[in-house]
């Protein structure tokens, strides 16, 4: 009995089980994935070639693959192929904590870039050639187009450059997603690059589904497993306090008349933080918003639910299980409201720099003059990657970073003398945010900064030590405009790493 998920005769001719499908994946082979913070990832071919690996390890033979993804993806992908060591190099943004001990051990190459990036370069030819795509879909049309699932990503992308393809048709992904998706097909190389034509964040420019010559696809498998959908933290106290700040910060914008009564598209990360700003949204008073973001969470469905946010534009979902039933419940109403494109569209820096994306995103440490560390710890360990908010924070009308002022317990300061290492620099943040309170940089000189971060961010317990540091560096630094003692300014860090404490 024929699957009506797979209308179109050539590709139901296709259909087998996922360990024959995983035959097709050779060793050495680069593999480019669906799946975007724990969405729309492939979830039977990648565990069926995670155990074939372990049988050829048994065996003595070496196997190991390259994965290109959206983003982050789930235990039974990037967490089944690293615990087989399966896999030899990895990009674009990892939080899989298997995988992440073996990059931190050296074992697995990591290629950490910013997600817009990802489609355009592989089609400028700087990467390898794609051998394999393995896109999971909701289901596919009579006509042969594929309608997607829940995140895009780099679909669009893997399906075009890839050689051989292979698609998985989820059956838990429900098919009145159809027509929530805007597939842009207008991207071209430079010369021949033209403006995209989006104005509004809720613009549609582009096709429904997702384009697939039938030629290339040598396996379709059909699943029913859902997303990795985490359950839902509710906000702790230093998450309120923060979104507290951040929610004084735009009415103070508002009322000085820098940001309009709707505000201008919110993009947000994800993480409990990000989750009490969009829950604090909902009481605020900001009507008809707009959010052009990365990722649609639960805040963002509870603020189109309030009414509050007229649309949200992403690339991906990423819900908790009762979020997640809660749209497939009502998913006509989400469908009018959310629009999922391409990462290269979601997080393209002439769209976010037309649209004024007011940016707000998670950090690991700031340092006292605004240099953001997002990815790694103590300067050396990754933790997740630059993921998007490197797209967003350049181009933002305002970028935030927002983080607790300690971390491990209070062991750790996130305000620290020097950045451990720099994804946005100081020109690239505006507003550092901490339970603390807030540091607008706008317009401050690096001395002001400093002034104004140890003031406004900075726990109680570090603040006379990194006051203390400003002093001396202000009396004994080589030059004046950004005050920094060589020798001590990551001390802090060292002394983390020699005692377990930065105190
Ligand atoms: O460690 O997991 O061992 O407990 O880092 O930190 O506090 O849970 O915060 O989940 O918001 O992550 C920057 C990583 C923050 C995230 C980062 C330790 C801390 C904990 C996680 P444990 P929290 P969050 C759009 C934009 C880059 C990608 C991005 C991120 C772990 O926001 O990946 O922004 N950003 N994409 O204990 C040592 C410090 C630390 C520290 C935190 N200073 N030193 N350890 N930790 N600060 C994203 C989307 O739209 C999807």
């Amino acid at each position: 009995m024929p699957d009506r998920r797979i209308a179109h005769p050539d590709f139901r001719s296709r259909v087998m089980s996922a360990d024959e499908a995983a035959a097709f994946i050779n060793s050495g082979e680069t593999v480019g994935m669906s799946g975007f913070t724990g969405s729309g990832y492939p979830k039977a071919v990648p565990l069926a070639l995670a155990a074939r690996i372990e049988a050829e390890h048994a065996a003595g033979r070496p196997f190991r693959i390259r994965v290109w993804t959206g983003a982050s993806t789930g235990p039974e992908l990037d967490g089944a192929l690293a615990k087989a060591h399966g896999i030899e190099f990895r990009l674009p943004y990892n939080s899989d904590p298997i995988a992440r001990e073996q990059i931190n051990r050296g074992e697995m190459d990591y290629f950490d870039m910013h997600l817009s990036q990802v489609a355009p370069m592989a089609w400028q030819g700087f990467f390898r050639p794609l051998d394999v795509a393995v896109v999971e879909v909701t289901g596919i049309r009579p006509d042969g187009a594929l309608i997607p699932s829940s995140s895009i990503g780099n679909n669009k992308t893997w399906l075009d450059r890839a050689s051989k393809v292979i698609l998985e048709v989820n059956r838990w992904q429900n098919p009145a997603l159809e027509g929530m998706h805007d597939i842009y097909y207008g991207t071209a190389l430079p010369p021949d690059r033209v403006p995209i034509p989006l104005i509004r964040p809720d613009q549609r420019i582009g096709e429904p589904c997702l384009r697939c010559d039938p030629a290339k696809v040598v396996a379709v498998v059909e699943t029913d497993s859902p997303d990795r959908n985490l359950p839902f933290t509710p906000s702790d106290a230093n998450a309120r306090a923060i979104a507290d700040h951040l929610l004084e910060f735009f009415r103070h914008e508002v009322a000085k008349g820098r940001l309009p009564p709707a505000l201008l598209p919110i993009q947000s990360g994800v993480g409990n933080i990000a989750n009490a700003v969009l829950t604090g949204l909902v009481d605020a008073p900001f009507e008809t918003m707009t959010a052009y973001t990365e990722v649609i969470q639960d805040g963002m469905l509870a603020l189109l639910e309030a009414g509050k946010l007229r649309v949200a534009s992403a690339t991906a979902f990423s819900l908790s299980p009762e979020a997640a039933a809660d749209m497939n419940s009502r998913m006509d109403f989400f469908r009018d409201r959310i629009i999922l494109r391409p990462q290269e569209i979601s997080n393209h820096p002439e769209l976010i720099r037309r649209l004024g994306c007011i940016a707000m995103n998670g950090m690991i440490e700031a340092d006292i003059y605004g240099n953001v560390n997002s990815t790694h710890v103590m300067g050396s360990r990754i933790q997740n990657g630059i993921g998007g908010s490197g797209d967003f924070a350049r181009n933002a009308f305002v970028s935030i970073f927002m983080s607790p002022s300690t971390a491990k317990g209070g062991k750790i300061s996130t305000i620290v003398p020097h950045a451990s290492h720099v994804d946005h620099i100081t020109q690239d943040v505006q507003v550092v945010v901490t339970e603390q309170g807030l540091a607008d940089l706008r317009g401050l000189s690096p001395k002001q900064r400093a002034e104004t971060i140890i003031a406004n961010c900075a726990h109680p317990d570090f603040r006379p030590a990194l006051q203390d540091y400003f002093a001396r560096a202000r009396a004994n630094s080589y030059g004046q405009q950004t005050p920094t003692l060589l020798d001590e300014a990551l001390s802090w860090h060292q002394r983390f790493i020699n005692t377990g404490s930065m105190r």
